[in-house]
C-alpha cells in the first residue's frame, strides 16, 4: 500500500536551525519519524541531538562525498564542513561514498578509530559492512553529493565517482530492513533553474526511504 495511506506523511512549515532540536524532539517524542529537508549539512547535529535524546543507542549513517570531519572551517565550528565532527560528539557515525577529505580529517579519523567506519567511494558495494557497524537505532543523513555528479549536478560541491540510484537503494533497503531508522535528513540540494531531474531524484529517494521505513516497521 502507498506510504501516505499506510503511515501518513505530515509536512511542517520551514523552521530555523536554532529551533530544529526542539522541533525534532517533539516529533520523536510522539513516536513519529522526523525527515528533515535541508538546507546545509550543518543542520544535522541539531537534529541528531534530539533523536539521540530519545534513542541513546543511536548511530548515524552518513551518505556523502565529503567526510565533513573538520574541527573548524574558516574559523567556524558550525560549518557544513564540520557537520560530522560535531555529530561524532553525540554518537558514532558510519560514512559511505566518501571521496574527498583533507589530510587533517584523515589524521583525525585515523586517531579516533573512525577510519574503519569510512567506506570510501572506490568500494560502493558496502551494504554488509555498513549494516554490521550500525547500532539498533539509526539516523540517516544523506548529503545528495554522495550521488555521482552525473546523477546529481544540483549541489554546491558535486563530485565524480559516487553512487548511482540502485546502489543507494540497495544499502538503504537493507538498513531499513535490519535496523530501525528513527530519523533522517536530506541535505545540500541546490536546484538548477529549469533542470528538474535532480530535484525529482531527491524527492523520489525521500519517498522511497519513507516506504522502506513503513514496510519494515518494527
Ligand atoms: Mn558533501
Amino acid at each position: 500500500m502507498e506510504t501516505y495511506k499506510k503511515a501518513g506523511i505530515h509536512t511542517l512549515k520551514p523552521c530555523a536551525v536554532k529551533t530544529l532540536t526542539s522541533t525534532v524532539h517533539k516529533i520523536v517524542k510522539d513516536k513519529k519519524v522526523p525527515i528533515v529537508l535541508g538546507g546545509e549539512h550543518s543542520l544535522t547535529p541539531h537534529a541528531v541531538k534530539a533523536v539521540f535524546n530519545k534513542y541513546p543507542r543511536l548511530s548515524v549513517l552518513q551518505f556523502d562525498a565529503h567526510a565533513d570531519l573538520r574541527d573548524e572551517y574558516h574559523g567556524n565550528k558550525e560549518s557544513h564542513a564540520c557537520a560530522m565532527r560535531r555529530t561524532l560528539e553525540i554518537c558514532p557515525v558510519v560514512q559511505a561514498g566518501i571521496r574527498n577529505l583533507s589530510p587533517e580529517e584523515y589524521e583525525f579519523a585515523n586517531k579516533s578509530g573512525q577510519i574503519k567506519k569510512i567506506h570510501f567511494a572506490e568500494h560502493l558495494d558496502v551494504t554488509e559492512k555498513v549494516v554490521s557497524q550500525l547500532s539498533e537505532h539509526v539516523y540517516l543523513t544523506f548529503d545528495v553529493d554522495a550521488f555521482d555528479s552525473s546523477v546529481m549536478p544540483s549541489t554546491g560541491t558535486p563530485e565524480p565517482g559516487g553512487f548511482f540510484w540502485y546502489e543507494v537503494l540497495d544499502i538503504l533497503r537493507e538498513v531499513c530492513r535490519l535496523k530501525k531508522v528513527v530519523g533522517a535528513d536530506f541535505v545540500e540540494l541546490m536546484p538548477i533553474k529549469g533542470f528538474f531531474a535532480p530535484d525529482f531524484t531527491v524527492a523520489k529517494l525521500i519517498h522511497r526511504v519513507m516506504g522502506y521505513i513503513t514496510a519494515y516497521a518494527k
